[in-house]
Formats: structure tokens, C-alpha cells, sequence
């Protein structure tokens, strides 16, 4: 098998729990600001239309792939496109993302619409076609969508919140409106999972990335079972299906019921600790806190190497940050973590903590 191949296979199979040559590697917001050549693009392109010119969106997918050399790529969009597509009005400010009219009640969710993701985002999968066709073989694409509680958060909150209370008033006093908020959410985000599958990405990412704020009974209630239907109806693409979230470590044994094949961890909770919970033949993604990057490398190095003997020596583990590479980041830093995950797992040498 030549390295391109054996590259290209890498994550595909420790997302099945296969063996690896070495342990594969990516970067949640492996594409963004921390990259001079994203800042520069940025200085011409607001980025929702970034998002939505494929040519633009498929090159920042690649150049990340590129200049880190990492073992996936993951489609340049942001899980706020398709709620667009539901009629919210969505802009990128100085604060992160802010919605004009959060929506508070039923007439407001009845307001939103479920699309066709092929007509109305039509231009996520155009640039999943291109990116796929230049990205020919050497690395899989991995396309996504948030999860209904993190993408109702935005939607009722308006943008981030520290204490999630418009979101947990609506969840908690109004239970029917919130099922249908997230039975609409559910319908959406299947779909446009599945259009991307159809348009050539070998893996898909959910990212609950605010889950950790709910209690278990209530994730359980909430959100699991609009997961599993997520996650049931994707199970017939064959593609793996990965939930990530952060704060999950009382939520890790709901995560496994969904149904998802992969279950992506924050470094609030050691990979050796949710394995034991999980079953060592679940496979995992993750866990470096990001800001070990703003480490020296021989301190940073020292931090790879623990999360490597963490996710111990059975397959299934597919090395990423607990959540995005923060703008401050020097870029050389992250290409040194690529780096330096694949040699110290090369299986030719040999784990350093195995030998
Ligand atoms: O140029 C800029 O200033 C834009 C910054 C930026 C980028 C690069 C935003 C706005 N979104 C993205 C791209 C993005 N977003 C990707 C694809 C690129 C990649 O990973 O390489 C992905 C997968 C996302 C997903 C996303 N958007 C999440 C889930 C992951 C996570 O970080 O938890 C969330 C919560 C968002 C909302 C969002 N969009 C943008 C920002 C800065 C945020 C987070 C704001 C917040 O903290 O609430």
C-alpha cells in the first residue's frame, strides 16, 4: 500500500474501530482565522459568502488539508446555514453570530421552514462536489451539522449566551413547543446530512457543542430522541456518523445510545476514563484542550503523547483538539501536532509509552 493510500484509509478505519498504521488526525476549525491565508481571503469576503461560493469554500477546505497535512478534511460552511434556510436572519459580528428575531414561542417556530437542502443550500453541495473532485481520494471529506439543542441555543438565544435562559424558559414551560422546535430541527438537519453524503462526503460530524448545559433526564428527553432519528436515518449511506460535544462526560452513555458510530470528547474527561464507560469498541475522537497549543513544542509534544496512552493501545481512536483551534494559534504549532501524532503512533516503532 503506498503512504497517499494508506493516508486516504486512515480515518474511515479507525472510525470503524480498525487498525491504523498510525493514529489519523484532524482539526475541528482546521480551516479558519488562525490561517494567514484565510485571514487574507477574509479581507475581501464577508463569510457567509464565503459559504456560499463552492469555488471559495472548497479552496479553504483544501489549503487547511495542505498546509497541516492532517488526515481529513471537513467542509467549509458553519452549522448556521441551514438555519438560515429555515428564514432566520443570521450575521457574523465582532461577538460570534447573531440572530435578528431569536424565536421565543410557537408562532415563531411555526414561522420556520423545512427545505430541501439541494434548492436552498444548493451551494454547500456544490462545494462538497468540487472539494471532493480536488481533493481526489488523498484524504476523506467529513461534512456536518449542528444538533437541534445547539442550533435552537442560537435561534432563541440570538448568538453564544452564558447561561442558556431563553433556551432552557422555552424547553422547560412550553415541553410542545419545544418538540416541535426540535422535530423541525431533526427533520432538517437529516436532510441536509444526507445531501451532503449523496454530494460525495465519506463521513458526517454532529456537533452538539453546548449539550454539556442540559442535566442527563433532560438531554434524555430533549434531544436523544431527536439523535437516534438523526442517526437512524443516515445509518443506510454506510458513512460513519460522529456526535461531538463538550461537557458530556455525564452524558457520555445517552451519547452512545444515539446510535453514532464515533463520539467526539472535550479534555474535561480523560479518553482512558470514556472508554471504560464507552466500551473499548467504541471508537472516540479527540481530546487536546487547544490551548496546549500555545505550549512550547517539547511541553506540547509531552501533552500528545498523554492523550495517545489515554485513548491506550486498541483501535479506534482518531486524534482531534476537545473543540476548534482558537485564532490565536500559531499555524507551525498545529502542523507540528499533526506531525507529531503520527510519529509517535507510528505501529512500526511502536508507542512511546509501549516500549
Ligand atoms: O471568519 C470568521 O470570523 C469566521 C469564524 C468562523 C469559522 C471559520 C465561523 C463563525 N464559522 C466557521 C467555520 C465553521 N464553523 C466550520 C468549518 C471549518 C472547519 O471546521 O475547519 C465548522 C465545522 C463550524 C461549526 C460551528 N459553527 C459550530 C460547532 C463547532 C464549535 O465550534 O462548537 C458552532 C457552535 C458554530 C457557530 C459559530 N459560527 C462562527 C463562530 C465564531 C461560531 C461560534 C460562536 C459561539 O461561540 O457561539
Amino acid at each position: 500500500m503506498s503512504s497517499a493510500d494508506t493516508r486516504s484509509h486512515r480515518f474511515i478505519a479507525a472510525c470503524r474501530g480498525r487498525p491504523t498504521d498510525c493514529t489519523p488526525v484532524w482539526l475541528m476549525r482546521q480551516a479558519g482565522r488562525y490561517q494567514p491565508s484565510y485571514r487574507k481571503l477574509r479581507e475581501q469576503v464577508e463569510f457567509f459568502e464565503l459559504c456560499r461560493q463552492p469555488e471559495l469554500a472548497a479552496r479553504v477546505t483544501v489549503n487547511a488539508v495542505d498546509e497541516l497535512g492532517v488526515d481529513a478534511a471537513i467542509i467549509f460552511s458553519d452549522i448556521l446555514v441551514p438555519v438560515m434556510a429555515m428564514g432566520a436572519h443570521v450575521e457574523l459580528t465582532e461577538r460570534g453570530p447573531r440572530i435578528a428575531s431569536p424565536v421565543t414561542d410557537q408562532a415563531g417556530i411555526d414561522a420556520l421552514r423545512v427545505f430541501d437542502p439541494r434548492e436552498e443550500v444548493g451551494y454547500v453541495m456544490d462545494a462538497v462536489r468540487l472539494t471532493t473532485r480536488e481533493l481526489a481520494g488523498k484524504v476523506p471529506l467529513i461534512g456536518f451539522a449542528g444538533a437541534p439543542l445547539t442550533l435552537a441555543s442560537y435561534l432563541t438565544e440570538g448568538g453564544h449566551s452564558r447561561n442558556f435562559a431563553s433556551l432552557k424558559a422555552l424547553l422547560f414551560t412550553d415541553p410542545a413547543a419545544a418538540h416541535a422546535l426540535m422535530d423541525k430541527l431533526a427533520r432538517v438537519v437529516s436532510a441536509h446530512l444526507r445531501a451532503q453524503v449523496e454530494a460525495g462526503c465519506a463521513a458526517v460530524q454532529v456537533f452538539d457543542s453546548w449539550a454539556g448545559i442540559l442535566s442527563p433526564r433532560d438531554y434524555r428527553e430533549l434531544c436523544l430522541p431527536y439523535l437516534r432519528r438523526i442517526m437512524e436515518e443516515l445509518a443506510d449511506t454506510g458513512v460513519p456518523r460522529i456526535l461531538f460535544g463538550t461537557c458530556t462526560g455525564t452524558l457520555l452513555e445517552l451519547f452512545k445510545e444515539s446510535g453514532a458510530d464515533v463520539i467526539g470528547l472535550d479534555w474535561r474527561i480523560g479518553l482512558d476514563e470514556a472508554r471504560a464507560r464507552l466500551g473499548a469498541d467504541m471508537p472516540v475522537q479527540g481530546n487536546l484542550d487547544p490551548c496546549c497549543l500555545f505550549m512550547d513544542e517539547p511541553a506540547l509534544e509531552r501533552r500528545i503523547a498523554l492523550v495517545l496512552q489515554e485513548a491506550g493501545p486498541e483501535p479506534g481512536h482518531i486524534f482531534n483538539l476537545g473543540h476548534g483551534v482558537l485564532p490565536p494559534t500559531d499555524p507551525g504549532r498545529a502542523r507540528f501536532l499533526v506531525e507529531t501524532v503520527h510519529r509517535l503512533s507510528a505501529r512500526s516503532e511502536g508507542a512511546p509509552w509501549a516500549r
